[in-house]
């Protein structure tokens, strides 16, 4: 069996969590859960790192011990992670006594390899960040990088000699393909090391808020070499040999890019020097910025966890972060688009997908889910070869690490399956009594559903488990969300669909919130390119719109509206539509009855006059400013689709 391992960082217990830390720990629980379902054995890692100046520091301004501090903030971590109910196998602490072992085993052992000798530090240090900088690094008394304040530390230090590590390191980048990415991430780290590694300062003096140097009790432990070796800790490195061997090397250290350089270079020459192989892959991801800056603890323009999710449902944020940004690039965080994205993809989308076919199964087919259809017609086979490629999509992207692909795939064929709705029209196989067409129609949105529901679970987990709840009832099985099960046609149907599950709602866009993000400040993965222009869409979004043929039941003039006509019009549902249309310049209502038009049906609804409008009419404009109406001949029924 294959054993994938993904870890977190570690987060520092010095404040409560914000969005920066559910972001990575979510996407690292969406890579743990898309690997189980493949069937691998998965591990999964996160916790709260908590010694070091900072936390110290902390503890010391709200005047209580450290140790009730990392108490307070590391139970925060824990039960915002019990809260977004992530599935991390162990949640680590670095104040937890096994890894204190494991720490000092690994100093043992650089010592013995003789990485390690006593001088003296003199420099810079920024506590925000727990990093030592060079000269180069710092202007005006701030660290380039981060902004973060630094103060010069002149004290006995323990070294570790990582600038023996040079071609070791070199070499690993080179030989390792996928260890350190993305790959513009990994260049920048080569270049780094390529500039001259200085041994680094793995000792401090004059705080104690650490793991104590073995036999010389005035150092404590540098927290970074501390926080690292909990990724050894947490698979039971000296404890578990067995469970050590099975998952190590980690397959996937998630980290931000602000703590690459930690990650990439210290990590590997340390693991290097005590006879670990390094990890397999670590992969930096970008930032959310508030307003182009990086939202941080320490800045106080941080966006709380909590808050988000006292506000929207779990799976939508979870939809929003994997969805809304490249992993690997930056992105604006605004709470209009969390409204976008949940309006115009998963309500009006997956969502709808659902919801009209529960309705359909329950009007045309007394709610159950029909049996496999004996017969395929192109447009059935067109829609399980999308299923195919959607599979292969998410697992293709998922392996490459691009998240937001892999959302995408599974949502294209939510779409595919509101198309294939729309072509094949169940309405009017019901109305025309074709039977056993209708009953495979269903059987295949059925499955087409099943599916996306499959494929999507690692992202929305909470929505795939109500849709297979709803749609595979007493059938369900605990094996449902496997990938294994995703082969067309095996559900066996016949059995009563459970009540349909309410999946998404629409939600209003945020009043205090300027609604386009300003382009100044808007990374670029999330800015139109202008490679091409303006008026094209692509296909997707052409198959997002739903064209119908409707016929005009009857037509009947708006009080008070000059130029509005109230229709009632067949679209091949089971109800006719209300619709209102501005064409009363142009045509009198009983022209109209019985003409069959071209309207848009998937629009959100709209009131005017006090009416509600359902769908919109299309009609051209002519010289002088009249509509004229392009209308279908009587073997063009209603609800056919249009496209
Ligand atoms: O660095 N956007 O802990 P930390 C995206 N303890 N992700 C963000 C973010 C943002 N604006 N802000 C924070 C530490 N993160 C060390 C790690 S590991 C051995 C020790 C996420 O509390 C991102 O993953 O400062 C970043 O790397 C991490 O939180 C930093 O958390």
């Amino acid at each position: 069996m294959s054993t994938f391992y993904v870890t977190t960082p570690i987060y520092y217990v010095n404040g409560a969590p914000h969005l920066g830390h559910a972001y990575t720990t979510i996407v690292a629980d969406a890579m743990a859960r898309h690997y189980r379902q493949r069937g691998d054995d998965v591990f999964f890692l996160t916790g709260t790192d908590e010694h070091g100046l900072k936390v110290q520091r902390s503890a010391e301004e709200q005047g209580i011990p450290p140790q009730e501090l990392c108490d307070q903030n590391s139970q925060k971590f824990r039960e915002l992670f019990d809260r977004m109910n992530l599935t991390h196998d162990r949640f680590i602490r670095t104040t937890e006594s096994d890894h204190e072992d494991v720490v000092l085993e690994i100093v043992e052992r650089m010592k013995s390899n003789d990485d390690v000798y006593l001088d003296t530090y003199e420099g810079w240090y920024a506590p925000s960040d727990e990093a030592y900088y060079d000269e180069s690094e710092i202007e005006d008394g701030v660290a380039i990088s981060s902004g973060s304040e630094v103060e010069w530390v002149e004290e006995d230090s323990y070294f570790f000699r990582l600038g023996d590590y040079e071609d070791d390191l070199l070499e690993w980048y080179d030989e390792i393909e996928g260890c350190v990415a993305p790959e513009s991430r990994l260049n920048e780290v080569r270049s780094f090391v390529e500039g001259g590694l200085n041994d680094l300062s793995i000792t401090r003096t004059s705080f104690d808020w650490g793991i104590e140097w073995p036999d010389d009790p005035e150092h404590v432990l540098y927290v970074w070499v501390d926080a690292l070796a909990n990724y050894l800790t947490g698979i039971g490195f000296g404890e578990d040999p067995e469970k050590f061997e099975r998952f190590w090397p980690c397959d996937m250290h998630l980290v931000g890019k602000d703590i690459l350089r930690f990650h990439a270079v210290y990590w590997p020459a340390i693991l290097m020097s005590v006879g670990i192989e390094p990890p397999r892959g670590i992969f930096a991801h970008g930032w959310w910025l508030v307003e182009g800056e990086k939202m941080s603890k320490s800045k106080g323009n941080w966006v709380s966890a909590d808050d988000l999710l006292d506000e929207y449902e779990l799976d939508v944020l979870r939809y929003f972060l994997l969805r809304e940004i490249p992993l690997g690039q930056d992105g604006n965080f605004a709470t209009s688009r969390i409204v976008e994205r949940n309006n115009s993809e998963l309500a009006d989308n997956f969502g709808n997908l659902v919801n009209r076919t529960c309705g359909m199964l329950d009007s045309f087919n007394d709610g159950e889910v029909p049996s496999p259809p004996s017969s395929v017609e192109p447009v059935d086979a067109d829609l399980a070869d999308a299923a195919r490629r959607a599979r292969k999509e998410v697992v293709r992207a998922m392996d490459e690490r691009e998240t937001h692909v892999a959302v995408e795939a599974a949502m294209t064929l939510s779409r595919h399956l509101n198309n294939y709705i729309q072509q094949t029209t169940p309405w009017v196989l019901n109305r025309e009594d074709r039977h056993q067409r209708l009953e495979a129609v269903l059987y295949n949105i059925v499955e087409g559903i099943r599916w996306v529901a499959v494929l999507m679970a690692a992202f929305t987990p909470d929505t795939s488990r109500a849709v297979l709840d709803a749609i595979l009832a007493d059938e369900r099985s605990d094996n449902a969300l496997a990938f294994e099960t995703l082969e067309w046609g095996i559900v066996e149907g016949g059995f009563e669909l459970a009540a349909p599950p309410v999946l998404f709602e629409k939600l209003d866009p945020p009043e205090d919130e300027d609604e386009t993000p300003d382009e100044d400040t808007m990374p670029e993965s999330q800015e139109e390119t202008d490679e091409e222009p303006d008026n094209l869409i692509d296909f997707d979004h052409f198959t997002d719109v739903e064209f119908a043929v409707g016929e005009i039941l009857a037509a009947e003039p708006v009080e008070g509206a000059d130029k509005l006509l109230e229709l009632t019009v067949d679209l091949g549902e089971p109800d006719p539509r209300t619709v209102v249309a501005g064409i009363a310049n142009s045509y009198e209502p009983d022209e109209l009855e019985g003409l069959r038009l071209t309207f848009v049906t998937n629009l959100e609804p709209a009131s005017l006059f006090g009416i509600e409008s359902q769908a919109m009419l299309l009609a051209a404009t002519d010289e002088d400013g009249n509509h004229v109406l392009a209308s279908y001949p009587e073997g063009v029924k209603p609800g056919a689709s249009v496209g």
